[in-house]
């Protein structure tokens, strides 16, 4: 028998106002990834791939997932899973996820193109295009996530991408999960990829005999596939994008007198649970001690009863509780933070909203946990972690389209513009700029 591990499963606490600058800064640190070694690791996984093809491929995924495969691609129509495989109940849920995040990314999809007329005669437009070619990887090992086939095959879907390559890893009997197969089927994939890791990501970004090669490769993954999309992203030759930069998952709660504790502990602990290295905030605004003390009760209690307890009590062994005097001290630790999942558990949670300027995903007041988040109201889960909400957006429609830009120049707009762009263009020596200007200003002062 392994041996239980029954001590109290607790926070740290710091007061914010008792740390000094430096000590504050460190608060905010998330654990370092050392990218670049893991950069070198993939660099011959992905070149193998390249190189070989399909049958570099086939041969990783007999090594690492073994999976002995005819082929690593499934192409459409895909068989219905059997009610054994796949309950009524749980297709019944995944059609609420899917119908939802569907409507909200259908909303995210431009009406009209913009157009401006900057001068008389002068008409600047910008329009959005799908990419056309989008991979989509959905982590595999023992925790199925069908919640990420949906998160990013439906913007793929409603983005109005041509083809889109959904990669996920076999199990060792060569089928992937009913649950991913049923998506995959909602969202009208090209083929699935069974194939997981670097491999994965060498398959879709340079392409193989049987893989589509795609111009833009989405989704979480664990170091190795994290590394490999860095890896792919700097290499001209696979002119290939990616989503954003990828860390451990992160949620920071901010709590005032009227949170509720057992939902506060519930919230940090579906954080927890994702893994060891999940980071797990609350920031408590003026709690009383019988308040926090119910708090951290509630953290023990519900943590001891999970599944993946091993997990959570690693998170949150690793976690802080930061105690500030007030929603404005909260507010600006949490911007500073930039987290991932913001929780606001406050009197006034709504009208707290227009004051977060870093986040990549709020849930507004006591009836708005994360979960609905990650599975089903509609908004997306891939969403920027490690401070990078800073400047990232999380996965939205537009992260699968791009925009151009056009012009339409009349001669009379060109009679106005045309001096400024000449003169302009002298400025920089570039003479046959200016020229071509010139030539169609000397042609319309003929007529
Ligand atoms: N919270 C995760 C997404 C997820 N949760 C998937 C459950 N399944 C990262 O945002
Ligand atoms: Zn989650």
């Amino acid at each position: 028998f392994p041996e239980v591990d029954d001590s109290r499963i607790k926070m740290r606490t710091a007061q914010l106002n008792q740390l000094n600058a430096e000590e504050q800064k460190k608060l905010l640190l998330r654990p370092v990834l050392n990218s670049l070694a893991m950069i070198d690791k993939v660099k011959p996984i992905v070149e193998r791939v390249r190189k070989e093809g399909d049958a570099g491929l086939k041969a990783m995924t007999k090594q690492f997932d073994r999976a002995d495969l005819s082929s690593n691609v499934m192409l459409p129509p895909f068989a219905t899973p059997s009610e054994n495989e796949l309950p009524p109940d749980v297709k019944k849920a995944i059609d609420v996820a899917y119908e939802n995040v569907k409507t909200f990314h259908v909303a995210q999809n431009e009406k009209e193109p913009l157009v401006v007329e900057t001068m008389p005669g002068v008409v600047c437009s910008r329009f959005a295009r799908p990419i056309s070619r989008v991979g989509v990887y959905v982590p595999g090992g023992t925790a199925i996530l069908p919640s990420t086939a949906i998160m990013l095959g439906v913007p793929a879907q409603v983005a109005g991408c041509k083809t889109i390559v959904m990669a996920t890893p076999p199990r060792p009997d060569g089928s992937i999960s009913p649950e991913v197969l049923y998506v995959a089927k909602l969202v009208g994939v090209t083929c699935i990829l069974k194939a997981g890791g670097a491999q994965a990501v060498g398959a879709m970004a340079y392409g193989t005999e049987e893989v589509p090669k795609v111009d833009k490769i989405f989704g979480p993954g664990n170091q190795w596939v994290t590394a490999a999309k860095m890896l792919v992203q700097n290499d001209t030759d696979a002119l290939v994008a990616i989503d954003m930069p990828a860390g451990p998952s992160e949620v920071l709660v901010i709590a005032d007198h009227t949170a509720n504790p057992i939902f506060v502990a519930s919230d940090l602990l579906s954080q927890a649970e994702h893994g060891t290295d999940s980071q797990v905030v609350l920031v408590a605004i003026n709690l009383t001690s019988q308040h926090l003390a119910d708090i951290e009760e509630q953290i023990d209690i519900q943590a001891k009863a999970l599944p993946r307890v091993a997990i959570a009590r690693e998170a949150i062994k690793k976690s802080v509780i930061v105690l500030v005097d007030n929603e404005k001290e909260a507010i600006d630790f949490s911007n500073e933070y930039a987290p991932e999942h913001l929780i606001l558990h406050l009197e006034d949670a709504e009208g707290a909203v227009k004051s977060i300027d870093n986040a990549g995903s709020v849930f507004v007041g006591a009836f708005s946990p994360e979960s609905c988040g990650d599975y089903a109201s509609g908004t997306n889960h891939t969403l920027p972690t490690n401070g990078f909400a800073r400047q990232f957006s999380g996965v939205n429609t537009l992260s699968f389209q791009k925009h151009i830009t056009s012009q339409l120049v009349s001669g009379d707009g060109l009679r106005v513009l045309g001096p400024s762009v000449v003169r302009l263009a002298e400025r920089e020596g570039l003479e046959a700029h200016a020229n071509a200007v010139r030539v169609r200003l000397a042609e319309l002062s003929k007529a």
